[in-house]
């Protein structure tokens, strides 16, 4: 099995501390920093906007894995500079333009990712798959950080590696997010998860380790250990 990769939610990460955790993840190589954006429509809670971002994108060169829980990403999209290489989740749920925002992601050469809410099927992506790099599948409600895992997301994770191993699609990469703890990062590193959103209840949670050594033992839990 592939090593997993991590992505640090920075709407979890205390702007006082914020030059600690890039030097940290910087020196760990973190893979990215997962940056949420809400709109306070698509989701009850508004959530990093385009001046933190691009002053973000000044301090480090760590690729983004943008978030989008808004309504009408495609306009909202292109608010923020992307770049070649981020990687870019959009909602499924209400959304009138999915394949207009696929189109629009491969024209910036950016990874193109679709997220499902834990109540929607990933059936519904079947159209999609040949044009996917990769489905975000949130395991909270979405809108919050430090929440409890809906346990029936555990078995849809099962279940989704399961479908695109079975359909020749294994290259399309399962992202998790929401209440990836250690624990939970190897259960579903086991199922076949592969990107790891690490938030409140890893990376940034009160802890006596530094953040390199909870990113040392949480990429220990998903495949890096003697490698
Ligand atoms: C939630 C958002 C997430 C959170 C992340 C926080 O709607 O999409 O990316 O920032 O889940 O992690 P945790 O460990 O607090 O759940
Ligand atoms: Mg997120």
């Amino acid at each position: 099995m592939k090593k997993g990769k991590l992505s640090a939610s920075m709407m979890c990460a205390s702007l006082d501390k914020i030059f600690y955790y890039l030097t940290e993840f910087k020196e760990s190589k973190m893979e990215f920093l997962h940056i949420d954006v809400m709109d306070g429509e698509f989701v009850p809670n508004l959530a990093l906007g385009t001046d933190f971002v691009k002053s973000l994108r000044r301090i480090t060169d760590i690729p983004f894995d943008y978030h989008f829980l808004v309504n009408n990403p495609l306009e909202k999209m292109t608010w923020y500079e992307i770049r070649e290489n981020d990687q870019v989740s959009f909602h499924y749920e209400n959304n009138q333009n999915i394949q207009e925002c696929l189109n629009y992601l491969k024209r910036l050469g950016a990874k193109k990712f679709i997220a499902i809410n834990p109540n929607t099927d990933f059936h519904v992506l079947t159209p999609y798959l040949d044009q996917l790099d990769g489905i975000l599948v949130m395991m909270v409600e979405p809108g919050f950080a430090g929440q409890k895992m809906v346990p029936s997301t555990i078995n849809k994770v099962e279940q989704l590696s399961k479908f695109l191993k079975e359909n020749n699609k294994e290259d399309i990469e399962i992202e998790v997010d929401g209440n990836i703890t250690i624990e939970n990062a190897e259960k579903l590193y086991k199922l076949g998860a592969n990107i790891f959103v690490s938030g409140s209840s890893s990376l940034f949670s009160k802890s006596e380790l530094s953040t390199s050594e909870i990113i040392e033992k949480k990429r220990n839990a998903i495949g890096w250990k003697n490698k």
